[in-house]
């Protein structure tokens, strides 16, 4: 079977078809067209919106509980599916099979998560200074929620939001990138085959526009959409953040990473070798959370740094659906000119590179690069979406602190240490500025239960677990009087 067969029969599994359009989907495997899907116009995308509003018109009054039971349904779908989807993702972006796998069930894992919290959606009661009053709190449905996501976690990062949307009574419209497509067909599919063995939801809940940057536009710029939820590059958030701020909409911004790792002179080394290796290898470091510095302490740099180059040297990379493969390809030939921009950059600066080379098969195949540089300088401050692992000497923690905190995004951090005090500073308030700090684990790879984005650059928004549903509800702040009097607070007197 070719990949595109592959692809339309897993779509059709999914009671997802192709259609016929003008945007092709590539396989970054081989670099094969899968099919071509349709893409919104901006009157369509404004048409969805519209759509999406008189659905939550109607879903805001449904009893959060119930609600929790269509994501019930979905997570359902998503069980009986999870090889299809979890394929359709190795397939359209390249990941290897089990972390396709994985990002499936991150999204039962939120919906599950979801279910829950449908139960748990809960205000404050407040104590009122004035006699026979009382003070709470209602967090009530906010509107239509625009999730824009990206292609390297083309269905996690819309459950993330759509769960938690729809428990707290919203409505979506659901911008994928234009790069996975197919991956998003699946997922409206599995939707909408929980909407009808759910009954009784209204049309329109979940909208899905494929196309381009101007069908993210006419999201972004349309008033009707309560919140925009979007996961993608710091220029993305850059241009959608002010837009959507300019018309006081909300927005969740979660955005680029440059993460850094530490590993201390009492590190478990072989535990850090192996968080190393997958933070900065797998999905051939194209996560938001990919591991991208690493400051060794002088004292275990060298040893280190050998058994890592040679964990580089010998990693397997291939098909992503052969069993074994570590590396797939990276999504496309642009993410390879910019690897070999930031490598020759590197080099320049007298970075000593190891890997980074093509390797000879159809599609974008690259070996993962090490770089050893003696400064956090020039391509080490950016992030670039591909793997490059930048090694540094470190002496004292404060001053590996101070660089891992040096660069513009703050998503997620680690180190790598059993000597308790390094472990509690690195995750205190003078320790790491990211919004993950992680303790002898690596930097990406984070469970649906925590929060999940970063400060600065990243953008300061919080998808996922723990409280992140505020974001996707408004609060009402009622002060009820239960007597016979009307006193004013602040002891403000106004006697007609
Ligand atoms: C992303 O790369 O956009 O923590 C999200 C992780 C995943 C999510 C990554 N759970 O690496």
């Amino acid at each position: 079977m070719t990949l595109a067969e592959q692809a339309a029969t897993l779509l059709e599994r999914m009671g997802a078809r192709m259609g016929h359009g003008d945007l092709a989907c590539v396989s970054p495997i081989d670099g094969s067209t899968l099919g071509c899907v349709a893409q919104a116009s901006t009157a369509q995308v404004k048409e969805a919106a519209a759509a999406a509003h008189c659905a939550f018109l109607a879903w805001r009054s449904v009893p959060a509980p119930r609600r929790g039971e269509l994501v019930r349904l979905l997570g359902e779908e998503l069980r009986a599916h999870k090889d299809d989807l979890g394929q359709l993702v190795s397939l359209e972006v390249g990941k290897v099979l089990s972390e396709g796998l994985g990002e499936v069930q991150e999204m039962i894992d939120i919906c599950d998560f979801a279910v829950g919290l449908s139960r748990q959606l809960h205000g404050l009661t407040i104590s009122s200074e004035r006699p026979e009053h009382r003070m709470m709190e209602q967090w009530h449905p906010l509107g239509v929620v625009g999730i824009v996501t990206a292609f390297n976690f083309p269905v996690a990062v819309w459950a993330w939001n759509a769960a938690l949307a729809l428990v707290c009574g919203n409505a979506l419209v659901w911008k994928p990138s234009e790069k996975a497509p197919l991956c998003a067909l699946a997922v409206q599919a599995l939707f909408e085959r929980a909407v009808a063995r759910f009954g009784g939801a209204p049309d329109g809940l979940s909208k899905l526009v494929i196309g381009a940057r101007e069908g993210g536009e006419a999201l972004v710029d349309n008033p009707g959409v309560a919140l925009v939820s979007a996961t993608g590059s710091v220029a993305m958030g850059r241009a959608v953040g002010p837009r959507v701020a300019a018309r006081f909409g909300r927005s969740v911004l979660e955005l680029g990473g440059n993460n850094a790792a530490i590993v201390a002179p009492s590190a478990d080394l072989d535990l850090a070798l192996r968080g190393v290796a997958f933070a900065a290898m797998g999905t051939a470091g194209q996560r938001c959370t990919t591991l991208r510095r690493l400051f060794v302490h002088d004292g275990v740099y060298d040893p280190f740094a050998a058994r890592l180059k040679a964990a580089y040297a010998s990693v397997t990379i291939g098909d992503p659906l052969e069993p074994g493969t570590l590396v797939g390809p990276l999504i496309d030939e642009g993410a390879f000119a910019a690897m070999q921009r930031a490598l020759s950059d590197a080099r320049d600066l007298g970075g000593i590179v190891h890997g980074g080379e093509r390797v000879a098969r159809a599609g974008v195949y690259v070996r993962p690069a090490l770089v050893e540089m003696s400064e956090q300088v020039g391509p080490v401050l950016d992030e670039t979406f591909a793997p490059i692992l930048y090694v540094m000497r470190y002496t004292d923690l404060d001053s590996a602190v101070a660089l891992n905190n040096t660069v513009a995004q703050g998503l997620s951090s680690a180190i790598f240490t059993t000597d308790l005090r390094e472990a509690e500073l690195f995750v205190a308030a003078g320790g790491s500025d990211c919004g993950i700090a992680n303790v002898n684990i690596g930097t990406s790879g984070a469970e649906i239960g925590g929060a999940f984005g970063g400060e600065k650059e990243t953008g300061g928004g919080r998808e996922s677990g723990s409280d992140s549903w505020r974001a996707y509800m408004r609060r009402a702040t009622n002060t009820i009087n239960y007597g016979r009097t009307l006193p004013l607070a602040q002891g403000v007197s106004f006697e007609l």
